[in-house]
């Protein structure tokens, strides 16, 4: 199924990788939107938007340190470690929506998080910034400036952090394949980046078992999911 990327390999110098919540599906990660997704449960905005943390903040925290509890006994799957084994044939950037860590956690070099991650927290006032190293003794954990502290990742109506935004468009810019996996791409500004690369004449590879809002401008659709179809790219 991926024949066409194996005539033109020798071409293909940087590769990016797009992922989102499905590609961590098969580690026991859910999604958002798909069958048991998240969002099917919780209200997104009375969890992820700044004035929810505002409005209740003991209740975000809960949800995020049950998350983290979970994302923390989660193992990489097939598809993550195929992503890393891709280095050996050329440069790779991940550019992930997940807040997991499981790129990282599967060997990947040089992952972009765009929307944060779970083991970071930040105040929700001054610039403090740290990782999570124990459990909070207290929720909301508070800052040494006395405002609450939030997890570090992106809500609804909040940008993404510049450096890493700027960052990943240049690379979905400048590279010659671009492979999307375990994303719905109903959420901007990430869901761009597929534009971004087609602008450039990349070939864009879609992985995912449902049709997505952007399947019909892929290259190749692979209706599979990441674990099963993603080791076959490097055997
Ligand atoms: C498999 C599989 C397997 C399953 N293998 N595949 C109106 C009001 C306010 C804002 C907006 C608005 N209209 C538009 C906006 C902008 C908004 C947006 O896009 N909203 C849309 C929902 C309409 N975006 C933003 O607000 C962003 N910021 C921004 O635009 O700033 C400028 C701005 C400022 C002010 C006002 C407006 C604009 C920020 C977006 C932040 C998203 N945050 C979240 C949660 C935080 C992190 C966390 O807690 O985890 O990020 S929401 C959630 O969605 C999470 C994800 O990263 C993100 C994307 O979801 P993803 O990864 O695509 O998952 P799913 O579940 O949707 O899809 C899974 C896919 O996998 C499916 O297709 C399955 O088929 C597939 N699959 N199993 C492969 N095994
Ligand atoms: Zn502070």
């Amino acid at each position: 199924m991926f024949e066409i990327i194996k005539d033109q390999v020798q071409n293909i110098k940087k590769i990016v990788v797009v992922t989102g919540a499905g590609i961590s599906q098969e580690s026991g990660i859910p999604t958002f939107r798909g069958k048991d997704g998240l969002w099917r449960n919780h209200d997104a905005m009375k969890l992820a938007t700044i004035d929810a943390f505002y409005d209740n903040p003991e209740l975000v925290w809960t949800w995020y340190n049950e998350r983290r509890a979970n994302i923390f006994a989660a193992k990489p799957n097939p598809g993550h470690k195929a992503i890393a084994e891709l280095e050996k044939y050329a440069q790779v950037s991940v550019l992930t929506q997940n807040i997991d860590g499981l790129h990282q956690k599967a060997g990947s070099t040089e992952v972009l998080e765009l929307h944060g991650s779970i083991i970071k927290i930040k105040c929700s006032v001054c610039d403090y910034k740290e990782e999570i190293t124990s459990e909070f003794s207290e929720i909301p954990p508070i800052c040494k400036c006395g405002n609450i502290l939030r997890p570090d990742v992106v809500w609804f109506g909040e940008s993404l952090p510049q450096d890493v935004w700027q960052k990943a468009m240049i690379l979905a810019n400048q590279c010659d394949l671009m492979i999307i996996v375990g994303t719905s791409l109903v959420v901007s500004p990430a869901n761009t980046l597929p534009i971004y690369a087609k602008q450039s004449h990349t070939t864009l590879i879609e992985i995912n078992p449902e049709i997505t809002e952007m399947s019909s401008e892929m290259d190749l659709v692979v209706r599979d999911t990441g674990a099963n179809s993603l080791p076959e790219l490097v055997s």
